[in-house]
Parts: C-alpha cells; sequence; structure tokens
C-alpha cells in the first residue's frame, strides 16, 4: 500500500539537536529514525513510500533517493508547518486513488504491530495508556462482545479529553481508504493547525475503523526520547566487528564495530555499544550500553561514556564522565568535564522545553549539547541541563542552568 511518511515538522521541542538537523533524520543505531519507520512500514506492506519534507528537506532526499531498500520514494514539499492534515494534503497529488498509510517520520513502530495495521485497513495504530488524558483519546464501539479487535470500531477521537473515553490513545499511524483524499480540507483546529485527526473524525463517521494494538511504539518529541529510541534500537543490534579492534580491548554482549573504526588497547565496551565507522576509542576508555557513538567522534584516554549518544566529529578526550547525555555534532569536552545524571534526592530529572519545566520521567539524564559546544576543563554539568549550539563553559565551571 502507498504509504506517506510526514517528515516536515520543525522538531521544535527537541533543540538545540534540531538547529540543523530534521528531527527524522537524527540518528538513531547508525540510521536516520525515519529509515527505522521507512524499514518498518516496507516490511509491513508498504508499496511506495511518499515523503512530506518541508524543514532541512534537502537531507531527507539525499538520504533516501528516489528508491529506498527496492521501494520507489517520491517527495512532496510542504512549504510551512501548518499541521499534519495539510502535509497529507502536500503529498495529494502524489497519491493514486488507492486507500493509503499515513506514518510519523519520528515515530517507531513494531513491524508485526504495523503490518496488522496494513491488513486490516481503514484501521488506525493504538497503544493502551494508564493516564491517556494527555493524548488524542479513541472513542471505541463494539460490534458485538467479542474480545477481537476485528468487531470493534473506532466511532472517534478526543484531544486530550477531562473523561477519556477509552485507554487507547491515537499512536499517528493511519490506514486510510481511497475516499479520505477528499477529507483533508479540514477547518483550523484550537491551536490554528489542519489537524489529521479531523480527516480521521470523518472517517470513522463514514466508513468503518479498526482499532488496531500498537505493541512496541515511540514518538520520538524530545531529547530523552531520542535517547530511549537509541536504547530500542541498540537492545536489537547483534554483535559485529568490522573495524580495527586491539587484541588488548575487551569487548563484551552486543557491540558493533564498523569497518573503519579503531579500538585502541585497554578499551573496555559492555553493549549494547554502536561504534561508526570512523570513530577511534582509546585507549583505555570504558564505554557502557546503551550507546551510539557516531563516525569522526572520539573518546580517549580515561573517559567512561554510559548510555549516551555522541554524534559525528564530537570528541571527549581525557579524563571525563558523560552519563545518560546527548552531545550533538563537534562538540568538544575539556579534560575533566563530568555529567551528573542523578539527583541526591532521587527525583526525576527535568528538562526545560519550550520554556516549560517538563519531568524527563527518568531518574537518571544527563545533558544536552548542540552542535560545536565546548567545555572548558574540569567543567561540571548538573542533570537535565542544555547547552545550545556553540555555548561555551569556563575553566572550573559549574553549570547548573540552560544556556
Ligand atoms: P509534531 O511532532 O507534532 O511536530 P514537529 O515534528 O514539528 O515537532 P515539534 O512539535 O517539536 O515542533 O509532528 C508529528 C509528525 O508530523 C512529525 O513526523 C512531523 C510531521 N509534521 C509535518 O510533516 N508537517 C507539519 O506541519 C507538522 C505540524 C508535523
Amino acid at each position: 500500500m502507498q504509504t506517506v511518511i510526514l517528515a516536515a515538522g520543525k522538531g521544535t521541542r527537541m533543540r538545540p539537536l534540531t538547529e540543523s538537523t530534521a528531527k527524522p533524520m537524527l540518528p538513531v543505531v547508525g540510521e536516520p529514525i525515519a529509515a527505522h519507520t521507512a524499514q518498518a512500514a516496507i516490511n509491513a506492506g508498504a508499496s511506495r513510500l511518499i515523503f512530506v519534507i518541508g524543514y532541512e528537506a534537502e537531507s531527507v532526499k539525499e538520504y533516501f533517493g528516489e528508491s529506498y531498500q527496492d521501494t520507489p520514494v517520491a517527495y512532496a514539499t510542504q512549504t510551512e508547518q501548518r499541521g499534519t492534515a495539510d502535509a497529507v494534503r502536500a503529498a495529494k497529488a502524489e497519491l493514486t486513488e488507492d486507500p493509503f498509510v499515513v506514518l510519523n517520520g519520528d515515530n517507531l513502530y513494531d513491524v508485526s504491530s504495523l503490518e496488522s495495521l496494513y491488513v486490516s485497513a481503514p484501521s488506525i495504530g493504538t497503544v493502551r495508556v494508564e493516564n491517556p488524558s494527555a493524548y488524542g483519546v479513541l472513542e471505541i464501539t463494539e460490534d458485538n462482545e467479542s474480545e477481537s479487535d476485528m468487531s470493534k470500531r473506532v466511532s472517534g477521537v478526543v484531544e486530550k479529553p477531562a473523561n477519556p473515553p477509552s485507554n487507547r490513545i491515537n499512536a499517528g499511524a493511519y490506514a486510510f481508504p481511497e475516499a479520505a483524499r477528499g477529507w483533508l480540507d479540514v477547518d483550523p483546529s484550537e491551536r490554528d493547525e489542519y489537524e489529521l485527526t479531523d480527516t480521521l473524525q470523518q472517517t470513522c463517521e463514514s466508513v468503518s475503523v479498526t482499532p488496531v494494538d500498537i505493541d512496541r511504539w515511540l514518538d520520538v518529541g524530545r531529547p530523552w526520547e531520542y535517547l530511549e529510541a537509541n536504547e530500542w534500537k541498540l537492545s536489537e543490534c547483534r554483535p559485529r566487528f568490522e573495524g580495527d579492534v586491539s587484541p588488548d580491548a575487551d569487548l563484551r554482549g552486543s557491540v558493533v564495530v564498523e569497518s573503519d573504526a579503531t579500538i585502541e588497547p585497554g578499551v573496555v565496551i559492555d553493549g549494547p555499544v554502536y561504534i561508526a565507522s570512523g570513530a577511534t576509542i582509546g585507549p583505555n576508555a570504558y564505554i557502557r550500553g546503551a550507546t551510539m557513538i557516531e563516525s569522526g567522534a572520539h573518546v580517549g584516554h580515561a573517559v567512561e561514556i554510559k548510555n549516551s549518544v555522541l554524534r559525528s566529529e564530537t570528541s571527549v578526550g581525557h579524563l571525563s564522565y558523560v552519563g545518560d547525555s546527548i552531545l550533538g555534532c563537534n562538540v568538544n569536552f575539556g579534560a575533566g568535564t563530568t555529567v551528573a545524571n542523578l539527583r541526591h534526592d532521587d527525583a526525576d530529572i527535568k528538562q526545560t522545553v519550550k520554556g516549560e519545566r517538563i519531568s524527563t520521567g527518568r531518574r537518571k539524564f544527563g545533558v544536552v549539547c548542540g552542535e560545536g559546544v565546548k567545555t572548558g576543563i574540569n567543567t561540571s554539568l548538573s542533570p537535565g541541563v542544555k547547552l545550545s549550539c556553540e555555548a561555551r563553559t569556563e575553566p572550573g565551571e559549574t553549570v547548573t542552568r540552560d544556556r
């Protein structure tokens, strides 16, 4: 089935990591998030991919080209990010007169659930949660008493209801009937966006829509969800050493060392860890899972990295600790830079996202650094701190607030 992948958003909640990268292009275990989405879609039954692009559009086109994993690829440009229905409307000219699937290019799905979505069309992917009030919640009606989803129908979707009609939320995966091409001209919502949920509402009123449980789903909107995306995909990696691994290095568990990566003597790696081509580790470094180190990054002597993402050309050269953190491209940590990733009161770590303090839901979370950050020697960074692109710290500084 033809499949639209939405990848035009600005990813403002993910800043500074999306300052010059489209969110769907953030790497997860060596491939962009959207490549994982596309691969799952292809495995589940996508016959053709149509990417809706806008923000940092060229990078998406460059990566996917005209075909991806033998599946034809087309593009539609959304010039202004005016909502998800507007994004699909931008792709209308590319859609043939057939049913179509819509997926978010920044969401990860398990393949077998997506397969059920494709075969049950018209259908919508749902996830069961304990507190649905913060989401779009599905209204479900039963055709009969059977427990099976095939006997259930989605009669509507309510955004952030105080009294949720079910515990099943909209997982941003839709298999629309062909007629839905005509239901994309929706009115603007309260937040002045053209929302695909309004197209869904019209679909539910016109045809029978089956709810399909998505067993594993991740909406990658904020930095800690990006860390979680890497944790998920790293947990699926099988060990593979193609690079130059010193016989005096100790690699345990699921470790991937791509070709042209170098692991020097005295390095200990406890998987799951992914080291991309061109990265150099050691001598005498300790890397713990779940960690992804991108191409051209360097981790040097007496450095410990745990559960983190180091993007390309980033260097943590000596005597540093980085835990539960995301370092963007071209970051340089001065010797002795230490990240704190745990509060003494054991409370969940908070981060500021678009001016609002939000719990990450994690007891352990370190820092997020935008591209080109440089820390002076012996910098201490407090849990949850965000450093914007090109930020600097003084030698010996203790950073407790975003900058
Ligand atoms: P969101 O995550 O709601 O938007 P975003 O990606 O721009 O991020 P943020 O809210 O942090 O600024 O979007 C859901 C999906 O829809 C995502 O894959 C991006 C895509 N999208 C578009 O393609 N066009 C749009 O106009 C909007 C709003 C989203």
